[in-house]
C-alpha cells in the first residue's frame, strides 16, 4: 500500500498518549470518525489515518513538575496516499501542517512506503559521482569557502579563488550570504573564479571544483542555475530552506542541470533547533535533503562555534550514507568554525566519504589561505593514513603554524 508514516515526539499534560494519537490520526485525515453513518464510514475507509503504535518515553523533569500526570511519547500515524499528492509540500502539510502549530510536537521521522519513495530523485552524482568528478577517492574531500566576498570587487573574488586552489582543496563554496551584486555578479563571477582555478592547476595539477551560490526569486533559480552551468560552473550551491525542499528537487529534476548540488542549511535552525518543536535535524538535513537531491549536505559539525549535538549530527549523516535500494547516498560536510586541528575527531566520526569544510579555518592561517589548505591536506592525509596530528605536523611547516594557532583537539 502507498502511504507515509509520520512519527511524532508529544508530550501530553494529562497523560493521555493513545487519546491524542487517535485526534492526530483522525484530525488529519477524515476529521471525525465515531460518529459518522455506517455509509460514510464505508466512503472514507481509504482516507482515514490510523495509529501504527504508541511508546511511551521519559518524560523531563520540567514538564513532569508542571504536569504530574503527564506522559511523553513517541507516536507514529499512517496517512493513506489517496489523501495527498506525492510531492513534500503536499505531504508535510498532511503530516505536520497544522499540526506543528498545535503545542509540544516534534515530527521525528516520516517513512515513505517503495511506491511512493519512487516519486522522488534522490542525488544525482551522490559520493560516487563527486568523487569520480573530483577524481578523489581514498581520503575526505576537503572544502573552502569565501570569506570576505560581500562589497569586494572581482580583482579580490580572482585573488581569493587563486589562494585557496592552490592550498589543494577539492572544492569552493561560495558564501551563502553572496547573493546577486552588482560587484560580483554571477555571469562575470563564475569565468573570473573558473580562470583563477585554472591558473592555481597549472602550477598543482589539481582542480577544485566551484560551487556558485543560486540565489534570487524562485521562479528565476532555474534560469541562473542553467546560465552558471553554461558559464561553466561544475557544482550549485543553494540555501535550500529559505525556498523549501520541493525547490530543491525542481533544481535536481531539470535534466539541464546536472552538476552537484550542495544544500546550505542556512535557517534550518528555526525549524529544527527545539527539542520539543519542529522537525528532527535527521529527517530534514538527512532524509529529505538526500531524497529531494541534495550530492552535498552542509550541517554544523560537533565541535565548533555553531555546534549541534553530535548525535544528530551522526543521525544525519546515517541518513545521508545508509543503504538504499532507490537513492545515492550523499555526502555529509560537518562545518562550521573548523580547523586543522581537528581533523582526527572530523575523521574518527565522520569517516572516509565526508566533506571537512573550513572557512577561517583555512583563510585565518597566519601564513595565509593557500598554506590555511596545505595544513588541512597534510592532516587529512596524515590522519588517514593512521598518523597522528602531532607526528604529522613534524614534516608540515603549514600544519605545525595551524596547531599552533587553533591548537589540537582530541578526542
Ligand atoms: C554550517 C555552515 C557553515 C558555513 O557555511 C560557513 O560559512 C562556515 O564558516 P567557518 O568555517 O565557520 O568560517
Amino acid at each position: 500500500m502507498s502511504q507515509v508514516m509520520a512519527t511524532y515526539l508529544i508530550h501530553d499534560p494529562k497523560g493521555q498518549l493513545e487519546k491524542k494519537a487517535e485526534g492526530i490520526a483522525i484530525g488529519l485525515t477524515v476529521g471525525s470518525w465515531t460518529n459518522l453513518p455506517k455509509l460514510e464510514k464505508e466512503q472514507l475507509k481509504a482516507h482515514k489515518g490510523s495509529v501504527v503504535s504508541i511508546k511511551e518515553v521519559p518524560a523531563n523533569e520540567a514538564f513532569l513538575r508542571n504536569h504530574p500526570s503527564g506522559k511523553s511519547g513517541l507516536i507514529t500515524i499512517s496517512y493513506p496516499s489517496e489523501n495527498y499528492s506525492a510531492d513534500l509540500p503536499a505531504i508535510i502539510t498532511t503530516t505536520f501542517g497544522k499540526l506543528s502549530l498545535d503545542g509540544d510536537i516534534k515530527l521525528i521521522d516520516l517513512e515513505f512506503s517503495s511506491e511512493l519513495k519512487k516519486q522522488f530523485p534522490g542525488p544525482r552524482h551522490g559520493i560516487k559521482g563527486v568523487r569520480e568528478i573530483t577524481g578523489v577517492y581514498d581520503r575526505p574531500l576537503l572544502m573552502s569557502i569565501f570569506k570576505a566576498a560581500i562589497g569586494r570587487s572581482l580583482d579580490s573574488l580572482h585573488e581569493q579563488m587563486l589562494v585557496q586552489a592552490l592550498g589543494g582543496v577539492d572544492l569552493v563554496k561560495d558564501d551563502e550570504i553572496l547573493f546577486e551584486n552588482k560587484l560580483t555578479p554571477l555571469e562575470q563571477r563564475v569565468p573570473v573564479g573558473l580562470a583563477a582555478i585554472a591558473e592555481a592547476a597549472m602550477e598543482t595539477g589539481h582542480q577544485p571544483l566551484y560551487a556558485v551560490n543560486i540565489t534570487g526569486k524562485t521562479y528565476e533559480l532555474k534560469e541562473q542555475a542553467k546560465q552558471a552551468i553554461e558559464l561553466g560552473a561544475p557544482a550549485l550551491l543553494f540555501n535550500v530552506f529559505a525556498y523549501g525542499l520541493d525547490v530543491l528537487q525542481a533544481l535536481r529534476e531539470d535534466k539541464d542541470i546536472d552538476v552537484p548540488i550542495l544544500a546550505h542549511p542556512a535557517v534550518a535552525g528555526a525549524f529544527t533547533s527545539s527539542p520539543i518543536h519542529g522537525f528532527s535535524n535527521q529527517l530534514l538535513l538527512g532524509k529529505l535533503l538526500r531524497m529531494a537531491g541534495a550530492d552535498l549536505v552542509l550541517f554544523p559539525s560537533p565541535y565548533g562555534g555553531v555546534a549541534m549535538n553530535k548525535n544528530e549530527t551522526l543521525a544525519i549523516t546515517n541518513e545521508l550514507r545508509k543503504d538504499d535500494e532507490q537513492f545515492k547516498p550523499a555526502f555529509p560536510v560537518p562545518s562550521a568554525g573548523i580547523h586543522p586541528g581537528m581533523t582526527e575527531l572530523l575523521f574518527r566520526d565522520f569517516g572516509l566519504d565526508s566533506v571537512i569544510n573550513a572557512g577561517g579555518g583555512i583563510h585565518g592561517h597566519p601564513d595565509g589561505a593557500a598554506k590555511g589548505g596545505q595544513a588541512f591536506r597534510d592532516a587529512i592525509e596524515g590522519v588517514v593514513a593512521g598518523q597522528k596530528l602531532d607526528e604529522v605536523a613534524k614534516d608540515s611547516q603549514a600544519l605545525q603554524v595551524a596547531l599552533d594557532t587553533w591548537g589540537y583537539v582530541k578526542g
